[in-house]
């Protein structure tokens, strides 16, 4: 009967962390929330809006912008 009562007073405190440490190896964290709004700045010219004006936008200036020569396939 000692034994027993030994046995149970050890094996139930490590039985019991033994479940909590399985308990926090699968224990998922709630997904934070991610900050995804956009830090958009409207550049005149910027015709999709990606904060860049590429040379085939509006707002491109050839004599000023790129490799500053204009014309076809320039
Ligand atoms: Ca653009
Ligand atoms: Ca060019």
């Amino acid at each position: 009967m000692t034994v027993v009562v030994a046995a149970l007073f050890y094996l139930v405190p490590i039985a019991v962390m033994a479940l909590c440490i399985h308990l926090g190896l699968y224990a998922h964290p709630e997904p934070q929330p991610v900050a995804t709004a956009a830090v958009t700045t409207v550049v005149p010219g910027d015709d999709n809006g990606d904060g860049i004006i590429d040379e085939d936008e509006s707002g491109w200036d050839c004599a000023t912008m790129g490799n500053r020569i204009c014309g076809w396939c320039a």
